[in-house]
């Protein structure tokens, strides 16, 4: 099953605002803690990636992103590496 190479599984990122859910969502998707979870916005600093496979579309990769709205020096730096998405 993780024998796929990441270039054939379908890609599901996680877009949205800081503190949205998406850590939590990604977390609930796969059934385990890959994501940090918290209640601090910009919990998320870089893109966590999770092979699995996802029925019935078959093996995906998801992607844990950083908030959209990411502020600060720090913060640009990561909205833009969103966007290369
Ligand atoms: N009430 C409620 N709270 C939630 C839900 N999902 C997540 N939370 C809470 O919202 C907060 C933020 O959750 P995260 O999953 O870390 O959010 P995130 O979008 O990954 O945030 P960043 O990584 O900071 O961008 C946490 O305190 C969670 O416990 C939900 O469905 N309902
Ligand atoms: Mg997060």
């Amino acid at each position: 099953m993780l024998d796929t190479p990441k270039a054939n599984r379908l890609h599901i990122a996680i877009f949205g605002r800081r503190n949205a859910g998406k850590s939590s969502l990604i977390n609930a998707i796969t059934g385990q803690e890959i994501a940090l979870v918290s209640d601090y916005a910009g919990t998320t600093t870089d893109p966590v990636y999770k092979a699995m496979e996802l029925l019935p579309i078959g093996p995906v990769v998801i992607i844990d992103t950083a908030g959209i709205d990411d502020e600060g020096e720090v913060g640009e730096l990561r909205v833009k590496r969103q966007r290369k998405f």
